[in-house]
């Protein structure tokens, strides 16, 4: 597993310099399409690291706070200008980092690039509320206010979009941070903050701590200067973080898990359905919160489904998402293969139909990697737990239902609601679906997948706590709101009191 060259080591960002780690030794980062390439050497952070990036956050939101937002947001102006100029380079070092095709990475860099424009915007907006008072000559209007440090626990599936999604909005609202970028891709949060750092942020307002959950994600999601911790990744953490924020009240945000339904009915335009069903089950490998895991298919037109569905998963073309022609990458490590993997016997020993894939992949030079074939299951019952777990890999199972109704209970009847999809082009049923959902996002023709920047993101029940990301939600987050009230009457004036005698 040598390498000829010596490995990049890269440093924790820690008041504006890139720090000695404090005793934490280093980790490798390895290239999930082949591991024998080591992508850079990174910090594996502790308490002390965390410690050292709060108090330099916690400094720094005393001047930052004061920076007028318009002032904050041309920083983040100039990142952006300068994110879009190294847009192919980031993007290449993301799919050597995590795996995915080079498309999608672009995309991740894209969606990074939109969301720092538009929380750059919102540095001339963050708009609060005038209202007249009920009083004589009283004012009255609300504002935002910053929180102070954030802290920020981002997932390895979207390695620089989700921490943008966190950041900008903090940022520009007048809040420092700390990242503490997933374990498996510190390479392209580095990228991120690199670039913030020559766009101008001052020292302390961003600070970068890499390394684990346990040694440098708790201790930053419990820390007593942090009084914001939003996460991205399982339900399972997103719990251990919720209940260690609750002593102090934090403010936590929580974006977790999904097990997403695309609806195909009767009357769908099955060619757009399948192209939709093999974008939102196996783009990313699967691996994203909103992947469409279960396909839900109208018996009517089930077996046409399923004959040309496998036909395309077949076709998918797996390997390192570097080369252009390859159409699926990955998973991220060997861990994550392996639940993929457990989930297949799962799948088998319920009863559910392996129609497609099924093993991991192993030939030439895919045995460097962590490759899954796309996997699909068919006649599954909704029941079935390849039908209700989140897998987050290339394995989609597929519903057969005899009715709308029937299709809205399956889709409803998880314990997720991130996203949900329906084909038909029956206007009352879309209007139908779009009503009866429940889950955060609903695409009417169109895969579970591809949400926009300023549109809020997040979902219900196990998927979210309340809040969501992105739009103008993402800013209702990071601030409090604060309501002023201007009495210049010269009276003392007593409000929901009869003041007229
Ligand atoms: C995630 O997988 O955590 O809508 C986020 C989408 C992406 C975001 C996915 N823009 O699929």
């Amino acid at each position: 597993m040598a390498t000829s060259v010596a490995p990049r080591v890269y440093k924790n960002f820690i008041n504006g310099e890139w720090a000695e780690p404090r005793g934490g030794e280093a980790y490798e980062n390895r290239n999930p399409a082949n591991t024998e390439e080591l992508v850079g050497m990174f910090v594996s952070s502790g308490p002390s690291d965390i410690d050292a990036a709060v108090d330099a956050a916690t400094e720094a939101y005393k001047t930052w706070r004061l920076v007028p937002a318009p002032k904050r947001a041309e920083i983040l102006y100039r990142a952006a200008e300068l994110l879009l100029q190294r847009k192919e380079e980031f993007s290449k070092d993301m799919t050597r980092e995590m795996g995915k095709v080079l498309a999608e990475t672009r995309g991740d860099v894209q969606e990074a690039i939109d969301m720092t424009y538009y929380m750059a915007g919102e540095g001339r907006r963050l708009f609060g509320q005038t209202t007249p008072s009920e009083l004589p000559n009283k004012f009255a209007m609300s504002v935002r206010q910053s929180i102070g440090v954030c802290g920020m626990i981002t997932p390895w599936n979207f390695p620089m979009a989700i921490p943008s999604w966190k950041m900008m909005p903090a940022l520009v609202a007048g809040n420092t941070v700390v990242l503490k970028p997933a374990e498996d891709t510190p390479l392209s949060s580095y990228h991120l903050v690199q670039v913030l750092t020559e766009a101008g942020i001052p020292r302390g307002v961003v600070n970068l701590v890499s390394g684990d959950g346990p040694n440098a994600g708790a201790p930053l999601s419990k820390h007593k200067k942090v009084p914001v911790v939003s996460f991205t990744g399982s339900t399972a953490v997103g719990r251990i973080i919720a209940e260690a924020g609750a002593p102090d009240f934090k403010h936590v945000s929580l974006e977790m898990g999904g097990k997403n339904i695309i609806i195909v009915m009767d009357d769908a335009n099955l060619d757009l359905a399948i192209d939709g069903a093999i974008w939102g089950g196996f783009g990313t490998t699967g691996q994203r919160c909103t992947a469409a895991s279960r396909v839900a298919v109208h018996k009517s037109v089930y077996p046409e489904f399923i004959k040309r569905f496998v036909e395309c998963v077949k076709a998918l073309k797996v390997g390192d998402g570097l080369d252009p022609k390859i159409e699926m990458g990955p998973c991220i490590n060997e861990q994550q293969l392996k639940t993929v993997m457990s989930y297949v016997e799962i799948g088998k020993g319920e009863g559910a139909k392996m129609l497609t894939g099924g093993n991991r992949l192993e030939t030439g030079a895919l045995a460097k990697g962590w490759f899954h074939a796309p996997t699909v299951f068919g006649d599954c019952s909704p029941k079935m737990r390849v039908a209700q777990e989140e897998i987050f890999g290339p394995v989609v199972s597929v519903i057969p239902i005899g009715s709308f109704e029937e299709a809205i209970e399956v889709a409803n009847g998880v314990p997720y609601g991130l996203s949900a999809s329906i084909y038909t082009k029956n206007v009352n049923q879309a209007f139908a679906a779009m009503r009866d959902l429940y889950t955060g996002i609903v695409y009417v023709n169109a895969p579970t997948i591809g949400a926009e920047t300023h549109l809020p993101f997040g979902g219900t029940k196990q998927t979210g706590n309340g809040h969501r990301e992105a739009a103008i939600s993402a800013i209702d987050f990071f601030t409090e709101w604060k309501t002023l009230y201007i009495d210049y009457s010269d009276t003392l004036q007593r409000a929901q009191i009869d003041n007229a005698d």
